[in-house]
């Protein structure tokens, strides 16, 4: 049962759900020396291992059912697991590592442009098409707009693939300087820095003629200095010392883009997106004669490197272990792991249709083993003389809090490759 899930996707395409296009990678190297209480929609296991879903929920003053999200129809592909993570609101625990950062950006905001940035943390993730996509021009023939990389409702609502869905409606309500803080749902691959759900901080700048004018330069030069500017203030105010590389990059809704990587267990990680806004986007929401900077910021990359928290999974865990290492408003704790179980490895061999994607299986290897699977990586690829492609997986189980069972390993392992 579990792999048919593949048929359902509409593109056959495995790629990463990134906005990125590497393009002409030209690095430049420098350093700089509780308990969850919110309205959450929770999950239990019923005996068949299958989640059941309990209540209902409300975000940003809109009023959200399971309904209303997960439903039997081929325009929906909401498991769940992803419906139980809405209302979560990591970032609006002062005690989580995730909304201790947040208040740490909005300190240096505060302090470098006097409080000029209007902050937004509760608008609603469910967005439409439009919000998602059309309004930062994503084409209509890109890769993130596919069922294989986005969470669809319906064929006209998503779960917000990220927090630029909220530039075009926020600029039109006349702010010119806003940071939106919210989680947003991709469907992915699974490993220590992806997860389905994650958070983001979007910043956006509008400058008037005036403001570029005296410099000499052209606006877009002028925004893009800044925004560098900006940013390496920001990644000295939360780091400190830490190794980083901007990259030139692309996305559909900045021109130059950006992208800055920090240097963590021993790789290169992507923390942010960022770039000079197209001037269509200013102009389709009234902003005539300015120019725009705008940044994407992961929250969970950002702080894993600055708790050295080295799985993404901790930050959903509700293990006292975890949380209670964290205190409001407290910058330089280190996380201490409380455990390191070993994790398990299983191999899967399978033919490969057409409509096979990767995203599809990690979707259902997660709705089998939930924070259970630690990594699916491909690790042997062969197409024999009939053209036919097998793919062999590693998948790695490991849980954050316990030993797992021999027994129970193989249980899942039977139900990932049914
Ligand atoms: C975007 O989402 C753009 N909207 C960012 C942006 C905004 C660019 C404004 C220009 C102007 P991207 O897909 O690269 O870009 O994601 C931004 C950041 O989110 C990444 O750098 C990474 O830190 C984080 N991220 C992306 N996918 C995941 C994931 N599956 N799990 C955790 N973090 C992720
Ligand atoms: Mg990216």
């Amino acid at each position: 049962m579990a792999l048919s899930i593949a048929q359902f996707t509409f593109f056959t395409r495995a790629a990463s759900s990134s906005f990125l296009h590497r393009t002409n990678a030209r690095f430049n190297h420098f350093t700089f020396s509780t308990p969850f209480s919110t309205a959450a929609a929770t999950c239990t296991r019923k005996k068949n291992g299958r989640l059941s879903v309990l209540s209902a929920l409300e975000l940003g003053g809109v009023k959200i059912a399971r309904d209303d999200v997960v439903r039997d129809d081929p325009t929906n592909n909401v498991p769940d697991s992803i419906f139980s993570k809405l209302g979560m609101q990591l970032h609006k625990r002062n005690q989580h590592p995730i909304g201790i950062l947040k208040n740490a950006i909005y300190e240096y905001f505060d302090a470098s442009y006097s409080t000029k940035f209007d902050k937004f943390d509760d608008l609603c993730p469910l967005v439409s098409v439009k919000q998602n996509f059309d309004d930062v021009l994503v084409p209509a023939d890109h890769i993130s707009r596919s069922y294989n990389d986005t969470y669809y409702v319906d064929s006209g609502t998503v779960l917000r693939c990220h927090t630029s869905a909220h530039q075009a409606e926020l600029l039109r309500d006349g702010h010119t300087h806003f940071l939106v803080t919210g989680d947003v749902y991709r469907r992915d691959s699974i490993d220590s820095t992806h997860y389905p759900v994650f958070h983001q901080m979007e910043g956006f700048r509008v400058f008037s003629p005036k403001e570029w004018e005296a410099s000499g330069l052209d606006g877009t030069s002028y925004a893009a200095e800044d925004l560098k500017k900006c940013l390496e203030g920001l990644a000295r105010h939360l780091f400190g010392a830490v190794e980083m590389r901007w990259i030139d990059a692309y996305f559909p809704f900045t021109n130059p883009s950006f992208e800055l990587e920090i240097y963590f267990q021993e790789k290169w990680m992507e923390v942010l997106g960022c770039g000079v806004t197209e001037q269509e986007i200013l102009r389709n929401n009234g902003q005539l004669d300015s120019v725009a900077w705008a940044f994407g910021l992961g929250l969970e990359r950002l702080a894993m490197v600055l708790f050295d928290i080295p799985d993404i999974r901790l930050f959903w865990t509700t293990d006292e272990r975890f949380t209670s290492q964290f205190t409001k408003g407290k910058m330089g704790i280190k996380f201490k792991p409380f455990s390191k179980f070993p994790p398990c490895y299983k191999d899967m061999s399978f033919w490969i249709n057409e409509s096979f994607t990767e995203n599809n299986l990690c979707e259902v290897v997660r709705g089998v083993a939930g924070d259970l699977a630690e990594e699916v990586q491909l690790i042997d690829n062969f197409t024999n003389k009939k053209g036919m492609t097998s793919h062999c997986y590693r998948i790695a189980y490991r849980s954050m809090e316990r030993s797992l069972t021999d027994e129970e390993i193989n249980e899942l392992q039977v139900r990932v490759t049914v």
